[in-house]
């Protein structure tokens, strides 16, 4: 309660006007308690445009739209834009009311909240933590891994020991709500990986700032009651999240097996640098994951996943595999969220 109406503090400090809502992969809106839904937003489902306004930002998810608002003032006071980006992917890490990344995170099935998330800027330096627990803001420590290591990935309880050796505080990453939605799925857990209503969004922001720098960043908890030690593809870099900073960047959400599959972010990137549109990059890989669903038997409607894109000229993309897919645009003439044009009706 006591954090909750700091987090509310915080948000009326920064001025923040628009309500958060969130919605699982399916796109159903989870009304928050804040009473807010997915409806409350300004979303359009005009078709993605080609912006060209820097600096811009792209962020996946309703909940993109406030993390964008707290990653402008660094980015367009001229700041580095991967400080704008740990920035806003941290306002949503704080949030105690996301059930998908940091504080307030769901849970693995054995009850642990356990985080990842990568980092990326346009000459290839890359940080990344995953599995790590107790730690709020996985995003802030895989840029000190990035800035501080010799290495690009730190697991588990090593990152929670660099995290602490860097200042951060260690915390109980479990809120009220997730340990009862936990209790709950335990209930008639069938504990099987798979993906499912349970699971959920992931925050991954990428942008371009004034000097035309590219940058990303991704954060999550994860799939929802995961296998302990299960990684997804938010924290690999090239999977969730891969810049180039010649060329773009790309971001990924959902089903992140699906996504390492096709090592999906590099994927957009490559056909980004081989002449295409950041919207048919997207498509593209989210066409070659459906193949490949396809041929393993699978059946894409028990799959979700969505791919932002942005180019060094500040034109964006987005695309998914099915219907529910938003994402929020900021720049000096935009702040929206839009819904994701996707290869099923
Ligand atoms: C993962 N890609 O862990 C993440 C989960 C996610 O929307 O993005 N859900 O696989």
């Amino acid at each position: 309660m006591q954090k909750r109406r700091q987090f509310l503090r915080k948000l009326s400090i920064l001025g923040a006007s628009a309500s958060i809502g969130t919605t699982n992969l399916w796109g159903k809106s989870l009304e928050n308690s804040r009473g807010s839904s997915k409806s409350e937003h300004q979303q359009s489902t005009k078709k993605p445009r080609l912006e060209t306004a820097k600096p811009i930002l792209v962020t996946t998810w309703n909940f993109g739209q406030l993390a964008n608002n707290a990653a402008w003032e660094t980015l367009y006071n001229r700041g580095y834009i991967l400080d704008a980006i740990e920035k806003g992917i941290n306002f949503t890490e704080l949030d105690p009311t996301e059930r998908s990344v940091g504080l307030g995170g769901r849970p693995d099935r054995d009850g642990h909240v356990t985080l990842d998330a990568c980092i990326m800027d346009e000459l290839g330096n890359i940080g990344s933590v995953v599995a790590m627990e107790h730690i709020a803001t996985p995003i802030s420590v895989a840029r000190k891994v990035m800035d501080k290591t010799p290495h690009v990935m730190l697991a588990a309880e090593g990152a929670t020991e660099f995290a602490v050796s860097q200042g951060f505080k260690k915390q109980d990453l479990m809120v009220p709500d997730s340990y009862r939605e936990w209790q709950e799925w335990l209930k008639k857990s069938e504990y099987k990986p798979t993906v499912n209503i349970e699971n959920h969004d992931t925050i991954g922001m990428i942008g371009l700032d004034k000097n035309g720098k590219l940058g990303g960043g991704c954060s999550t908890s994860g799939m929802a009651f995961k296998m302990r030690g299960r990684i997804g593809d938010s924290p690999i870099i090239g999977a969730g999240l891969f810049v180039d900073g010649e060329v773009g960047a790309c971001t990924a959400t959902g089903h992140g097996e699906e996504v390492i599959r096709v090592v999906g972010s590099h994927r957009v990137v490559m056909e980004m640098r081989n002449g295409l549109n950041p919207q048919k990059a997207c498509e593209i890989a989210i066409k070659d994951i459906a193949k490949k669903l396809e041929k393993r038997g699978k059946k894409w409607n028990d799959v979700q996943i969505g791919f932002i894109a942005i180019n060094i000229h500040g034109e964006i993309g987005a695309f998914s595999l099915q219907p529910g897919f938003t994402y929020a645009v900021k720049n000096e003439n935009t702040n929206e969220v839009l819904k994701s044009n996707s290869l099923y009706p």
